[in-house]
């Protein structure tokens, strides 16, 4: 991809056509093919070395299908979601530039034409290989080719699915028959899929696979160029719709005492009432307009809602701060509207955790916004600091290229897993190495002919506190929990290493076992190995945690995963 081959947006014009969603993304596309090109540049040089298999893909947006009711396409131009658009551009961008033999559909007709399904028998059970290798699609998608190709996605788990799912499935609540028995039935989950064929947009959970997307990269000139133009006291509300605006006037007009506030609200004829006079309002910008915008500013202020989208991380790139209220208590399927019927019971402790766990100061600011006094003494405090832009690698091109390459070279979920390595004493004698000081283990060499990725050498057998969640667990000792992990730590030896003393060991189907249950001296192995869960706690039990290490900047993968 670059500014002169247009092969692949010509071959996107034909698909789809029409659509505001569609003409967003390619827009995005073309604006951003440059940086695309020389990004793959760079991994190109990089990977010189590595064997690249050319996969046949096969791209279901289901979301966007008039099938599914296409609410998104519609708001588009009028302050309606655009980060899955940014999301699903950007993918398509990058598995065409890895070089992918990439079908792409937004309609059944289409999807029924590249699955082969004759017309008029869309409901019959689809028979024969699949001419691809690799699906990618939403959960829409899924129940579409459920419905209507017979692919019984829920009895097989060998399907080459990759599901785009924004705020990401937990374990529990993907396996059907625990979510029924034990409470996490929603209206999306239950598909037996592998956990880590949901792909998100934050590293929200390592059950899951983190897809994300890109922002804009800045070179040397252009970031010393953007510090010399900002001005200091001007912030931007991030909130392109007048109802994220509603019951915020406190403390925007607080803001107001110190800087001259900007918003891109969409507006029809009049301005929005909610969005008080003394907001400069430019309407819905397009996205390069908004990234002008971005570089002069200051301050970029969250509101508390859209939660977890990826205009932070673009305001951030351009060299903003960004201020958001903290949520205390954290927002959760379990108390909040938005994320009620959410398979997942994640629990958001900001606007953008992603920004406040791994960007954080002075970039990321989060404080609670009804104490006013904190509020007012924060903004004095931006105005006395400067920051540079800055931009993770993951939300690079290049990292992006990085990750999803990992993942389609490494990720198989649709062969049967190698078998765990029979234990025998001599194994036993030293799998283990405790390191001094601390309850972090690693597994010998001796295992590492195991084949597995991340591989075995990445792997740091932790146990948690009571109460504690994996993720938080490896999260504690700075690595990562890796559910791919489990299957090699769900064995007694691994209490045993860990001086647990067990005084019986029961396998159950429960997703937060491999744990230790102190009160009774009992160590519980996990039966079903679907249910293998970096997340969910409980004050009974210490979870055994496979935690493993990860690059820097590039969270998705172990410093041996490339
Ligand atoms: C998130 O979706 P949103 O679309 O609300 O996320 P935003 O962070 O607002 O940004 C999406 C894009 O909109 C662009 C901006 C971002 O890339 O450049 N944009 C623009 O083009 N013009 C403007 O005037 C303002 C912004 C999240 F991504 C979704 O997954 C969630 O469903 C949703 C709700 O939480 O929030």
């Amino acid at each position: 991809v670059d500014g002169s081959d247009c092969s692949f947006l010509v071959y996107l014009s034909e698909v789809g056509t029409g659509k505001e969603s569609l003409s967003f993304m390619k827009r995005r596309m073309r604006r951003m093919a440059a940086q695309w090109a020389s990004a793959a540049r760079r991994l190109d040089d990089r990977l010189r070395s590595h064997w690249r298999e050319q996969n046949r893909i096969l791209v279901h947006v289901g979301f966007l299908t008039e099938e599914s009711g296409d609410v998104f396409s519609p708001k588009v131009l009028k302050g309606g979601p655009l980060g899955e658009m940014v999301q699903w551009a950007d993918i398509l961008t990058a598995l065409h530039v890895l070089g992918h033999n990439l079908k792409i559909s937004f309609s059944l007709k289409e999807l029924h034409g590249f699955l082969g399904v004759p017309p008029g028998r869309g409901s019959c059970p689809l028979t024969g290989p699949l001419p691809f290798d690799l699906i990618y699609t939403d959960y829409h998608g899924l129940q579409q080719m459920k419905q209507h190709m017979g692919l019984s996605l829920r009895k097989h788990k060998s399907v080459p699915h990759r599901v785009i799912d924004t705020f990401g499935t937990e374990p529990a609540y993907n396996h059907e028959e625990y979510a029924i028995l034990h409470g996490y039935r929603t209206n999306w989950g239950y598909w037996n899929l592998h956990g880590q064929q949901y792909m998100t947009m934050f590293p929200h959970t390592p059950d899951n696979s983190f897809m994300g997307f890109v922002a804009e990269e800045l070179n040397e000139t252009e970031k010393q160029n953007i510090q010399r133009n900002k001005v200091n006291n001007m912030a931007v509300v991030y909130g392109k719709e007048a109802s994220m605006w509603k019951g915020k006037e406190k403390f925007l007009a607080i803001l107001h005492r110190y800087m001259e506030i900007h918003g891109t609200v969409y507006y029809e004829t009049q301005r929005p009432p909610e969005v008080p006079a003394f907001v400069k309002n430019h309407g819905l910008l397009p996205q390069q307009e908004l990234q002008q915008l971005l570089r002069k500013a200051k301050l970029f202020i969250g509101l508390g809602f859209p939660y977890e989208g990826p205009a932070p991380l673009e305001a951030i790139a351009n060299g903003c701060i960004f201020l958001q209220p903290k949520f205390n208590p954290p927002h959760s399927s379990l108390n909040h509207d938005f994320f009620r019927g959410k398979p997942t019971s994640r629990k958001v402790s900001s606007q953008h955790p992603y920004a406040e766990q791994y960007i954080g100061r002075p970039h990321v600011i989060t404080i609670d916004f009804n104490n006013s006094e904190e509020f007012e003494a924060t903004i004095r405090e931006i105005m006395r600091i400067n920051v540079e832009p800055f931009l993770p690698y993951e939300y690079t091109c290049e990292g992006m290229l990085e990750r999803v390459h990992a993942y389609i070279q490494n990720q198989d979920f649709c062969s049967p897993e190698a078998p765990f390595p029979p234990v025998n004493s001599s194994w036993l004698s030293s799998p283990f190495v405790l390191l001094p000081n601390s309850s972090i283990l690693t597994w010998a060499s001796n295992a590492s002919s195991y084949t597995s990725w991340p591989p075995l050498s990445a792997l740091r057998l932790l146990a948690s506190l009571e109460g504690e969640s994996c993720v938080e667990a490896c999260q504690g000792a700075e690595l990562i929990c890796e559910p791919a992990l489990y299957r090699f730590i769900n064995i007694k030896e691994a209490f045993s290493a860990l001086e647990l003393q067990c005084d019986g060991v029961e396998s159950q189907v429960n997703h937060l076992l491999p744990a230790f249950s102190a009160e009774h001296a009992e160590c519980g192995l996990q039966q079903d190995p679907l249910l293998f869960s970096c997340a969910g706690s409980s004050a009974k039990y210490q979870r055994l945690c496979p935690c493993r290490d990860y690059r820097v900047g590039q969270v998705a993968l172990c410093r041996d995963c490339l």
